[in-house]
């Protein structure tokens, strides 16, 4: 990924290394591996990753890798170190503490929004494998309505997870689905629940290679009524009318604005943002809040409208924007009705 581009930052600042301790995504987005424990220390010219006799030892192109044993912070004392980059909103007092010590003349600097700043747009190899996890996620999707057996949500989302881990992918997050009321909770936590008339909620996403898509799709048990037929096409129509308005250099939140505007009075009832970027993370850059849409980015856009205590509907795709808008989720959005 962007280690000569993070190389080059170093350099421009003085930063004479940089210490991610794990868990860091910045970890997994630079040696394209999750190991249990490990170090990656970034160096103007050198990378250098250190795991444990319990992980595999990867091999990665310009990183060299070595085990860390007993004694690992005197190895790499080191009183000439003057900056030492941080990713602030990982790194423990723990660590940190630690790291003053091996480097004792150093201070510390943030260097996690230029870290967020290069994930956020992303390689042709990195928009591949995320369009990857997208189609296994809207293949799950399509086998689970095709046949649908399932009895609780427990047994949509473990249907939709297996399909996902059969294809070699792990799950992005657990997989939520609400039946009936529960999908007024936009994060509810999937249980034994029965499945009831109504909406459903499917809120899920598989993992390929690190990369992760997420996508939300609305299906009906049973036969909707004419309101609730139109509640769902009012939430398509500002999901449509959002991607539409992706364009270059524009503002996120005009897209925001622009689903807001189309739920009209209902826009009360949309609780949360737009979207948000995703890569190696589920949630990452760019922010619907403050960024501009550039080349590059891969995104949500997932408009959704609760009602408390009766039920709740979401819609939401994974896209890429290379100068044209292509939606990765792929799975049709018109409401299959199921029986249950
Ligand atoms: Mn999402």
């Amino acid at each position: 990924m962007k280690l000569s581009e993070f190389q080059k930052y170093l350099t421009k600042q003085n930063i004479n290394l940089t210490f991610l301790t794990s868990p860091d995504p910045n970890i997994t987005y630079f040696t394209q591996t999750k190991p249990s424990h490990a170090f990656l220390i970034i160096k103007p010219k050198e990378a250098e990753f250190l795991v444990t006799k319990l992980d595999a030892k990867p091999r990665i192109k310009n990183i060299a890798t070595n085990y860390f044993t007993t004694g690992w912070e005197k190895k790499l004392s080191n009183n000439k170190i003057k900056t030492i980059g941080i990713n602030k909103e990982l790194l423990s007092v723990h660590y940190q503490e630690k790291l003053q010590k091996i480097y004792p003349k150093a201070k510390f600097v943030d260097v996690s929004n230029q870290l967020k700043l290069l994930r956020s747009q992303k390689t042709p190899e990195e928009t591949k494998k995320i369009a990857k996890a997208c189609k296994i996620t809207s293949e799950a999707f399509n086998e689970l309505i095709n046949n649908f057996k399932c009895k609780t949500e427990q047994d949509v989302a473990f249907f939709l997870e297996k399909y996902m881990k059969d294809k070699g992918c792990e799950i992005a997050f657990p997989t939520i689905a609400a039946t009936s009321k529960n999908g007024a909770i936009p994060h509810h936590v999937t249980s034994n629940q029965k499945l009831r008339k109504g909406f459903m909620v499917l809120d899920f996403g598989a993992c390929y290679k690190n990369y992760n898509a997420d996508m939300t799709r609305m299906v009906y048990l049973g036969k909707p009524s004419k309101e609730e037929k139109e509640f769902y096409n009012l939430l398509l129509n500002s999901q449509l009318a959002a991607i539409e308005e992706i364009k270059d250099k524009q503002k996120f939140m005009h897209l925001d604005k622009t689903a807001r505007s189309k739920l009209g009075k209902y826009n009360k009832y949309f609780v949360h943002s737009l979207g948000h970027g995703i890569g190696v993370e589920v949630h990452e850059d760019p922010k619907f809040k403050e960024h501009i849409i550039n080349q590059n980015h891969v995104f949500t856009i997932e408009p959704g409208i609760y009602f408390k205590n009766k039920f709740g509907m979401r819609i939401e795709d994974t896209l890429v924007f290379k100068g044209k808008t292509k939606i990765l989720t792929t799975a049709p959005k018109e409401l299959p009705l199921l029986r249950i």
